[in-house]
């Protein structure tokens, strides 16, 4: 394959910069994005917080009681709920500028993506560094957010130098610096190495890419399997022929059927619904996506619609639960339905990533 330029591009402290554009005074005090859980008071866990906030040792995933113990001496210290529709507003005015500059664009989640820019830049990375910093300051001017881009080959590397400078950093690894790049870097640098991966190779006294790369592929393969053995030996040698595939955000999947006949008989619906829901978790898991909100839909023989949705307690990827979801909206939905139904539909929303949210020895 000929030498490609591949940008991954990431929002810094993404929730808490959002809260930061529409409140510019809490540029100066800890900000924390929190997810409240409904059992009221602080319980619940921290999304993102800034800088600032980061420095007390607050991050994404501890309790909230924790973040405020940390933040104890800052009397200034802000703590706000999350409001997804917000940074999906956003994001999608950050996607569009980045769609712009573009070959290929693929849409990864709310606050990075990968941009394939190959032919625009005529493969120079001078160019491409040129270009980066276009798409950042354009980025800075409409949006007054700041992000991270890594410049590289292939979608591996740009994933982890996008992450080496941060915040507001522009990291370019050509093809000549990518050993020297690798190299130094802690194992778990690598996307898909987790906590657990990183542990076993400490305990082999492995600490660094440069370590890991006296491990021959017969090794790693009868540690982790092939299909994690061969990324792993891929991986820290800089290799990645994974394309920028065309993808766009997408805020829903949902399949919607018109029924052999119009009707209201319960068993009849389910088993339409039982069939939408594999198709929609199909497409689900085509896109490698988890989804946190589960939706019906009903046009009713008179043309008028009505809909019910739940959220879940945690993002999933099971069909199980899907179904589950399902069949709760509908026996709420029939309990006093007096109109006959023609058309049914079934949607999943709130969506995120897979990748990069798993130890990949768990979901290869
Ligand atoms: P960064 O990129 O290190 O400057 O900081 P973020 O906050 O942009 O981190 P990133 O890119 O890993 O995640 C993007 C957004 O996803 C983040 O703003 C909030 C959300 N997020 C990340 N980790 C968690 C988590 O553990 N729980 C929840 N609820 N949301 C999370
Ligand atoms: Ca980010
Ligand atoms: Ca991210």
């Amino acid at each position: 394959m000929e030498t490609r330029i591949v940008f991954h591009i990431d929002f810094d402290y993404f929730y808490a910069q959002c809260e930061e554009t529409r409140s510019p005074q809490l540029k100066s005090k800890p900000v924390c994005v929190c997810v409240f859980s409904d059992r009221g008071g602080d319980s619940g866990a921290i999304a993102t917080a800034n800088y600032t906030a980061r420095k007390y040792g607050v991050k994404s995933g501890i309790p909230i009681s924790f973040a405020k113990k940390r933040l104890e001496e800052r009397k200034d210290a802000v703590f706000l709920p999350v409001d997804f529709e917000f940074y999906s507003e956003v994001s999608e005015k950050a996607m569009e500028i980045m769609k712009e500059n573009a070959d290929i664009f693929e849409y990864v989640g709310r606050d990075e993506a990968y941009l394939d820019v190959t032919e625009r830049v005529e493969g120079n990375f001078e160019k491409a560094n040129h270009l980066a910093q276009q798409i950042k300051n354009a980025i800075r001017d409409k949006l007054k957010l700041s992000c991270s881009i890594g410049i590289s080959p292939n979608k591996l590397i740009s994933k982890i130098a996008s992450d080496f400078q941060k915040p507001d950093g522009l990291t370019t690894v050509s093809q000549e610096r990518v050993e020297e790049f690798l190299e130094p870097l802690k194992i778990r640098t690598i996307p898909g190495i987790g906590k657990k991966t990183e542990k076993k190779f400490l305990e082999m006294n492995l600490e660094t890419i440069q370590d890991l790369k006296k491990i021959d592929i017969f090794t790693l393969n009868k540690e982790f399997g092939r299909k994690t053995g061969a990324y792993i030996y891929n991986a820290v040698r800089g290799k990645d022929d994974e394309p920028v595939k065309e993808r766009e955000a997408s805020i829903q999947y949902s399949k919607i059927t018109t029924l052999k006949k119009d009707s209201k008989d319960y068993q009849f619906l389910f088993e339409n619904m039982m069939e939408l829901c594999t198709e929609v978790h199909d497409v689900v898991k085509k896109n490698n996506r988890m989804f946190k909100s589960v939706g019906i839909h009903f046009v009713q023989s008179d043309l008028s619609n009505k809909s019910k949705s739940k959220m879940l307690r945690n993002p999933t990827t099971s069909i199980e639960e899907l179904q589950k979801t399902a069949e709760f909206l509908l026996k709420e939905a029939m309990e006093n339905q007096k109109m006959t139904i023609r058309r049914l539909g079934v949607k999943v929303s709130e969506l995120s990533d897979i990748e990069g949210q798993r130890d990949i020895t768990s979901y290869f």
